[in-house]
Parts: C-alpha cells; structure tokens; sequence
C-alpha cells in the first residue's frame, strides 16, 4: 500500500532502524514494488551554465561565489541533440537538461529549451528539465512540447532551508512543484545531505516529500559536492553510511517511486554504491560529468552494472505497462 500519511516518529522510527534491519526492509519492500536489478540511467548537460544570482550555498553555479565555473549562454539545440544521442547510444533512457537559472523567463531562450525538448522526445528517450522555478503556463508549454519530468528540488528542511538559500523561499519551490503536477509532468525532487543539517531536517524532508497528495515519481538523494568558493566548501564529507539510510528510509516511505543516487558517486566504491542499491537505489546519472563536477565514466558505470547484475531500465517503461504494450 502506497501511503501519504506517514507522521514524523514514524520516519524518524524508520530512520533510527539499525542500519543492516534497515537495509533489509528497505530491500524487502523494493524487492514488493519494483523489478531489482533494474536501474533507471539518466544523462545530465549543463544547458546553460554559471552565472546564477541566487545564493544556494552549496553551488558552483551562483554567481557571487568565485567556484572557477564560467559562464556559457545557452547552448544551440543541435548541440543538445548531439549530446542527447550519443548518450542515448551509451544507454542512458532518460536526459536531462540543467540550466542555472532562478526561473523560466517567457523568451527565446525558453522558446529554444522547448525546441530541445521536442528534439530529446521525438529520439525516444525520456526528457527531463531542470531550469528553476516555473508558472503554471510555462509548465503547461513544456508538458504540450513532451516533457516527461520536471526537476526541482526542496533540497533540505523548511526549516533549514534559510540557512542554505536566502533569494527565494520553500514556499516558491512547492509552487512549482504543483505547477509542474497541475501540467501533467511527473516530478523528480529531492535533496542534498551534507549541507550541515541535523538528522531531524532530513526526516523533515522526507516528510514533506512522503506526504505529497502524489509521491513524486522520482527522488534524487544527493551527497554534496563539496565547491571550493563556496560557503559549504569546507563541509566535513557526507558518510556513505548517511547516504545508505537516507536512500532505504526513502525507498520505504515511498516504495514506487524512483530513488535516484545521484551527485557523490565519484567518491563513491562500486562497494559502496552496491549497498545503496541494495538499499533500494535504481537510478543513477551516468556520464563523465553531472552538470559541473565530475561522475564516473559510461565504461566504468558498464563494468559495475556487469559485476553486480545491474540492468538499465527501458524507456517510458510505466507507461508501455499501463497502455498494455509488453
Ligand atoms: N537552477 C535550477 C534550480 O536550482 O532549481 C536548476 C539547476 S540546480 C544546479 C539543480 C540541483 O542541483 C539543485 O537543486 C541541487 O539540489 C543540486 N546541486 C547543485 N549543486 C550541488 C552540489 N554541489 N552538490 C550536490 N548537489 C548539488
Ligand atoms: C539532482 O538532484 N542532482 C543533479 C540534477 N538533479 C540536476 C545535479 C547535481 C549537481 C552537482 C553539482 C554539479 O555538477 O554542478
Ligand atoms: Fe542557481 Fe540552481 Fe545553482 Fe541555486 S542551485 S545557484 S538556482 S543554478
């Protein structure tokens, strides 16, 4: 049973487990909902990057932080298509496009992202945005150019959330987040740990996404990456033991959706990373790049996936389930 009615001692409850019990649920209940073995692989591009004016602290994009990021104008749609098909020929299924923005503007550079949009989707491969915040039009104009999800994420606690991004507020990100719903886009939103916030604000945040009227259909747990320039730059590293209970606490709370181990694989052991599988991860991002740091290698990531059973997920594969097409 799918609930959005968890209350906060009974994640923290989750939370605490043991870690090994926890593990053990949490891959008993992914073992219920979802074919293991399978993981979702998805592609980042920097779109448009650097030169940001928000504040997140934890970014190599924002502007007022001196991170070594150049700033690129938005790139040409051929480009994008190019890289879109060479990941796709190294078996990515879903790409995603990354643009520093503080939020859609209604101009030719949103005109040009919907173009790339309809370019991505007509390959096959499922598209994905993440270009900040959104009106309920411009989500509506990405749904009718065929974008599949939306990325945005609450990153931390509302309670936290203040101490991490001054120049908008979590109240701006869930408007969004209904934005993105109310146009019939499938959400992706998560989160970060290592931004130096308690145990508490990351039951918080779990919370919040596990008590959504709709699960978001997929959940990207990030470890920071820790950017010399910014603020957070000197952030002890997050324990790959956090990351394990953040993704196993997630996969319980919401056993459907797709959990994503996303940034902080590069300093991750295919050890490690298998336990986060095991814990109920199934997606990653592949490639030698997230959208400004670095990420391990297709050829890596292939020889993981060999050595640990790992399959990808095909494309659009929900929905072929759901229209009856095998
Ligand atoms: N500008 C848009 C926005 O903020 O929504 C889209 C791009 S932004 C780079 C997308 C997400 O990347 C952020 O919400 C954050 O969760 C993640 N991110 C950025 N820098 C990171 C870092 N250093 N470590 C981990 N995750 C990071
Ligand atoms: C998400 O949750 N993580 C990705 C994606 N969504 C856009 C971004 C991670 C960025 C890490 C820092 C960088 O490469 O710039
Ligand atoms: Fe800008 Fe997004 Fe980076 Fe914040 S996370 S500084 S909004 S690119």
């Amino acid at each position: 049973m799918i609930r959005n009615d968890w209350t906060i001692e009974e994640i923290q409850d989750i939370y605490n487990t043991p870690l090994l019990d926890l593990i053990y649920r949490a891959a008993g209940v992914h073992r219920q909902y979802n074919e293991t073995g399978e993981v979702q692989v998805c592609t980042l591009l920097s779109i448009k990057t650097g030169g940001c004016p928000e504040d997140c602290a934890y970014c190599p994009q924002a502007a007022r932080y001196n991170t070594g990021v150049g700033v690129q104008a938005l790139m040409k749609k051929e480009e994008v298509l190019e890289y879109a098909a060479k990941a796709k020929a190294a078996g990515s299924t879903r790409f995603c496009m990354g643009a520093a923005w503080r939020e859609v503007r209604d101009n030719k550079d949103f005109d040009r992202v919907l173009d790339m949009v309809r370019g991505v989707n007509e390959m096959g491969m499922e598209v994905c945005c993440t270009l900040g915040m959104l009106n309920e039009d411009q989500a509506k104009k990405l749904a009718d150019a065929g974008l599949h999800a939306y990325n945005h994420n609450l990153d931390t606690s509302s309670e936290y959330y203040g101490e991490i991004i001054s120049t908008r507020t979590y109240n701006d990100r869930l408007t969004t987040l209904d934005n993105v719903r109310k146009a019939g886009v499938t959400v992706c939103c998560g989160g970060i740990i290592g931004l130096g916030e308690t145990h508490s604000d990351r039951i918080k945040m779990l919370h919040t996404l596990s008590t959504m009227a709709q699960h978001p259909e997929s959940v990207p747990i990030n470890a920071l990456v820790r950017i010399a320039g910014t603020p957070l730059a000197n952030n002890p590293k997050v324990d790959t033991w956090d990351m394990v209970r953040m993704i196993a606490t997630a996969r319980i709370l919401m056993p459907r959706t797709m959990v994503r181990l996303s940034a902080g694989r590069a300093e991750m052991s295919q050890a490690e990373q298998a336990l986060c599988f095991m814990a109920g991860a199934n997606s990653i991002f592949a490639g030698e790049k997230l959208l400004t740091t670095p990420n391990p290698s297709f050829e890596e990531d292939n020889m993981m996936f060999e050595l640990l059973g790992l399959k990808p997920r095909e494309a659009f594969k929900e929905e072929k389930e759901l229209a009856g097409i095998q």
